[in-house]
């Protein structure tokens, strides 16, 4: 915490459009997780400026008087940095950047910047790399990526740190020298998941910051890195537990977002594909988010994408320590239930019902309901265990733990 303060945050302004199917609090909500994002990456946020138009402007993302405002205020208040909601085409970049001058980020690259700020391995830092350079390629024009570059801060992180590489060619053959390394990369990984012999996999998958690696320091007594920032994870850790004499392999990896860009799934082949060689899928929810039903369908959509939605999946809802229903009073017969109203139990009446998902709710941090937890776990791996060995199913005896 102590050294928080140490570190000097960059003054940022955010810019979003409110588009017609999306209400304000949508809106809000969507600027409210870009806001984290900033602050993760280093940023403080000073304003945000939103606009409601049917899609955005294609010249400069939001309309020219809006453009006029914004640049006023940066003047006046000597912002240095202008994050977007949305991933701006390389035409708007230039446009934005000739009438703000100063930084401009867009969503996509704010997220590669994190990415760059957090990757621990080498591994880790090519697929960043990659996924940098592909974003990079087609708006080497930019004015900031030239001029800005030697002083850090949001955004300069990774490629191009040493150098000013404005040569497209330059980058293409990084990019494709990356790619061969990626390449290396990939089979020493798989080689290295082949080796793992044949237990049972299972992945911890879900949004950022739900606590999947809290839950992973939890039941196999590991010590990953975990924080209240957005991608605290990116490297990828397995764990061999066991649970009742029942041992298999745990997954912790990169959590996702709405809209990951899509070169960083690319590039995070390796990484993601402990997700697609996994047996069955911890979903990992946090359900004291207000926004976590829509954290679940961004969830769904990414495991689609990397083809691994017909795995088994045991929904997980974690911090129900912090969860708080919104109340309503004995005598208002106004007001509809809606379920910013549910409680607990209606939350668990709703997800226990749904037909092929099993769901649990736990708080990781304050040990919740970590028995069952365990418990139900334990009968799907050892569920899919008998499938795929019916015949050693002796090697296992029943369910035991000691308390
Ligand atoms: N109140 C509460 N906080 C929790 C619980 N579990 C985790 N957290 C907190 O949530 C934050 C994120 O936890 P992590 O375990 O880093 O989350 P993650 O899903 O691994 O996040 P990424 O690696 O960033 O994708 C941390 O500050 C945890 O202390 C819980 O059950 N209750
Ligand atoms: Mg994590």
């Amino acid at each position: 915490m102590l050294e928080k303060e140490k570190i000097e945050y960059e003054k940022t302004i955010l810019i979003g459009v409110i588009t017609q199917d999306q209400n304000e609090e949508k809106s809000k909500e969507y600027l409210d997780e870009l806001e984290f994002l900033a602050y993760t990456a280093g940023g403080e946020v000073k304003k945000r400026f939103t606009q409601k138009m049917a899609s955005p402007n294609p010249k400069t993302f939001v309309g020219t008087g809006k453009m006029e405002e914004i640049q006023a205020y940066i003047e006046a208040h000597n912002i240095g940095t202008a994050i977007f909601d949305d991933e701006l085409s390389p035409g708007q970049q230039r446009n934005i950047e000739k009438i703000l001058e100063c930084k401009i980020i867009d969503r996509t690259y704010l997220i590669l910047d994190i990415f760059a700020q957090r990757a621990q391995t080498s591994y880790a830092r090519t697929q960043v790399e990659l996924a940098q350079y592909e974003y990079l390629l087609p708006r080497l024009t930019g004015l900031w990526t030239h001029l800005e570059r030697q002083r850090g801060g949001i955004g300069m992180r990774g490629p191009g740190e040493t150098e000013i590489e404005t040569d497209r060619r330059i980058v293409r053959d990084r990019i494709s020298l990356l790619k061969k390394k990626m390449l290396a990369i990939d089979k020493q990984m798989a080689t290295q998941r082949g080796n793992r012999g044949s237990l049972i996999r299972v992945a911890l998958v879900g949004y950022t910051n739900v606590g999947k690696s809290t839950l992973m320091n939890v039941i196999s007594k590991s010590d990953v890195f975990a924080e209240n920032k957005l991608f605290a994870t990116l490297d990828t850790t397995v764990r061999k537990v066991v649970i009742g004499n029942l041992p298999f392999l745990l997954t912790d990896t990169v959590g996702f977002i709405r809209k990951l860009p899509t070169q960083l799934v690319e590039s995070f082949k390796s990484t993601l594909d402990e997700v697609r060689e996994a047996d069955l899928l911890l979903h990992v929810v946090d359900i004291s988010h207000e926004s976590f039903e829509d954290h679940i369908d961004s969830v769904n959509v990414i495991l689609n994408e990397i083809k691994s939605s017909d795995k088994p999946v045991l929904m997980v809802f974690n911090k129900i320590d912090a969860y708080e229903p919104e109340t309503i009073d004995a005598d208002d017969l106004v007001t509809e239930k809606t379920k910013a109203h549910y409680t607990i139990e209606d939350w668990k009446r709703t997800w226990m019902n749904t037909e092929n998902e099993t769901a649990i709710f736990i708080s990781a941090t304050e040990k919740e309901n970590i028995v069952d937890f365990r418990k139900t776990v334990y009968d799907k791996v050892r569920a899919l265990h008998s499938k795929r060995f019916p015949y050693n199913n002796y090697l296992y005896p029943d369910y035991y733990e000691e308390e």
